[in-house]
């Protein structure tokens, strides 16, 4: 699959994270849990590197418990400070928590002189993560805008709470993908804007990738008697089962897979984890 975009306003929100590394004592990087490998962005491992990061698992209403502690686990092994969260349940006290816990080293030496300080936070993740979400949700107020697709906030913005403040950024992807799985996940996870993506195609892909392990929670969702091993008949038993049909009785695909994807997105298939991790190092989760 050939995903192409124009990443001209990455690159600037990029350089504008790197000119206001220096204000901020801390970085809340934010992932889906649904695809953890895939939201690493090489582009923040510059800006990460010598400052305090504090990992939020975010839609973790939308994964196993089971399977997101395995992450857990691994980050524990690489001495990663992580919370779990789910952004829109409204409460992210963890992460403030979190933020203090990495940053206590600051907090001690002003507590140390009597000064009342505060934690100051930038927020980094891929698009459609959940940023902007759980900085309202820390804030207990609608501040930075949110949507259900890529590329909402665009500016920079900063918010504050109890002790801490917290600068919102745009959702940054890199240029080149080395590794079509990322490209693929991070297009199921919608933080690519499906403009620029070929949704059948993706929508293919992503039942291709799960209809093996996630079979019971496709036939419960589409109302299928079975859940074929071709992905096309898979498809088009979709289409049917939805009554998506073109003129002269054909399954409507492009409808079809537009609401493949946009159930996926919203937890409406199930549980469905895309990227497990080995106990040595991280894999992606591949069928066959
Ligand atoms: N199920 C679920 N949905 C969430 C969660 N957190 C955020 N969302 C949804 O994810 C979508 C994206 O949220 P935003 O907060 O706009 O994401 P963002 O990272 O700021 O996105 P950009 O600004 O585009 O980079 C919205 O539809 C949110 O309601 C969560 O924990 N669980
Ligand atoms: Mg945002």
């Amino acid at each position: 699959m050939n995903i192409q975009w124009f990443p001209g306003h990455m690159t600037k929100a990029i350089r504008m994270m790197e000119e206001n590394l220096r204000l901020v004592d801390a970085l809340i990087y934010v992932i889906d849990s649904r695809a953890v490998f895939s939201c690493n962005n090489p582009l923040f491992d510059k800006l990460i590197a010598g400052k305090k990061v504090l990992y939020v698992f975010n839609k973790c209403d939308l994964v196993k418990e089971g399977d997101l502690s395995r992450w857990c686990a691994s980050f524990d092994e690489q001495g990663k400070t992580y919370v779990k969260a789910v952004g829109t349940s409204g409460d992210c006290s963890a992460i403030v928590e979190g933020l203090k816990r990495v940053a206590s080293d600051k907090l001690a030496r002003f507590g140390e002189r009597g000064a009342k300080v505060s934690v100051r936070a930038m927020v980094v993740g891929v698009p459609n993560s959940g940023k902007s979400t759980l900085i309202n949700a820390m804030c207990k107020r609608a501040g930075a805008v949110t949507g259900d697709r890529p590329g909402v906030t665009r500016g920079k913005q900063w918010m504050s709470v109890g002790g801490v403040d917290l600068l919102d950024t745009p959702g940054t992807l890199w240029g080149k993908f080395t590794d079509e799985s990322v490209a693929k996940h991070l297009g199921y996870i919608g933080s690519i804007r499906d403009e620029v993506l070929d949704v059948e195609e993706l929508a293919y892909a992503f039942l291709e990738e799960v209809s093996e392990e996630y079979s019971e929670e496709l036939k419960n969702r589409y109302a299928l008697s079975a859940v074929s091993e071709n992905t096309l008949t898979l498809f088009e038993d979709i289409a049917a089962a939805r009554g998506f049909k073109v003129r002269g009785g054909e399954p409507d695909l492009a409808r079809t897979a537009r609401c493949i994807l946009d159930d996926f997105r919203k937890g409406r298939i199930g549980k469905i984890m895309l990227e497990k991790p080995k106990t040595q190092g991280l894999v992606l989760k591949k069928k066959g």
